[in-house]
């Protein structure tokens, strides 16, 4: 089993070029909820439904959130009421809310639910929140406004300077049912390039995941989500200072350090990668990361996997 640590973005560009690569049925995404948020009454998970929405072919191409051919009948009626548009949900996205919501409601934890979705969009890949329970990352910005994540990235995309990020609830957090159980019987554990802070380092939050990472006798493979010192979508260059992170394929090597043994670079910064190696211990391969196209992510994910069995020419 491969057991990817996923965000939404990245994340999804990278898990489609995987299962290309490997059966999607011995592909396992732990995804990040730290982005859920309640809008209009409803539960909406973001990264699952991304990447839901990414494997399942009907993503939104240019968005590359929320889906393809739609439109926001709903949303604009829902304006007559004064309920707002700042985070758009079209009308065929608001089906999965809805869906989700009357699971939730009927008590199915969010793993369940997670399982339904992915199912009915005939997605063989598993898919499990990292958790369960609520939690919700949420941004201090420098001016003192405590925002949740998605009021800090879309409301106010990403402008105002951060002095912390936080996962609210980690602390009372369990790994969601099968989490621990897949780590600990993986193959190979990828990090997907997604945010180091609020995608990869909220689900590392979750009290027991970081440890079985490391208690994995899987080998641990992470793809840089920053290339060139500049994220290549996002808003890592604004969150990575808050944890004291260099904004740099070097600055998020080194806050994994702890659990990587390999780490694959975009070629635009091969130069780092002998830093990389001498400072840090880790296998490094240089390729192509720029995940345009579903032939670059295939051939990325392809790379991932062979540092993880330890191929050095990968
Ligand atoms: N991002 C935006 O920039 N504007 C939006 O209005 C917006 C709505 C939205 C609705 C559903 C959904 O699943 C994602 C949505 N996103 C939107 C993207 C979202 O902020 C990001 O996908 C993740 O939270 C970051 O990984």
């Amino acid at each position: 089993m491969h057991v990817a640590l996923a965000g939404g973005i990245g994340a999804a560009r990278f898990l489609r070029g995987l299962v290309r690569v490997v059966p999607p049925a011995e592909v396992t995404a732990v995804v990040n909820v730290g982005d859920d948020l309640e809008r209009h009454g409803l539960h909406v998970s973001p990264d699952l439904d991304s990447i839901t929405y990414w494997l399942a072919g009907v993503i939104h191409p240019q968005q590359q959130w929320g889906r393809a051919d739609e439109s926001f009948v709903v949303a604009s009626e829902l304006e007559r009421f004064g309920e707002g548009r700042w985070f758009s949900l079209g009308d065929r996205d608001l089906a999965t809310h809805v869906f989700r919501t009357k699971r939730l409601r009927e008590g199915a934890p969010l793993s369940v639910v997670t399982a339904e979705i992915a199912r009915a969009f005939a997605l063989d890949v598993t898919l499990l929140p990292a958790t369960d329970d609520p939690v919700a990352t949420r941004v201090t910005t420098v001016d003192g406004r405590d925002l949740h994540f998605q009021e800090y990235w879309v409301g106010e995309r990403a402008a105002p300077d951060v002095a912390a990020v936080r996962l609210d609830g980690a602390r009372a957090a369990a790994p969601a049912p099968g989490v621990l159980e897949a780590i600990a019987g993986a193959t190979s554990l990828l990090l997907c390039p997604s945010n180091p802070v609020v995608s990869i380092g909220t689900i590392l939050a979750v009290p027991g995941v970081r440890e079985a990472l490391l208690a994995s006798p899987a080998p641990v493979v992470g793809v840089s989500p920053i290339v060139g010192g500049e994220v290549v979508r996002g808003m890592a260059d604004k969150l990575l200072p808050t944890v004291g992170a260099e904004v740099s394929a070097l600055g998020v090597a080194r806050l994994y350090a702890d659990l990587l043994d390999g780490w694959v670079i975009d070629v635009r910064d091969a130069a780092l990668a002998p830093r990389i190696e001498a400072e840090l211990g880790l296998r490094v391969v240089v390729t192509d990361t720029m995940m345009d196209d579903v032939e670059v992510a295939t051939e990325l994910a392809r790379t991932a996997l062979s540092l993880c069995r330890g191929d050095r020419a990968a």
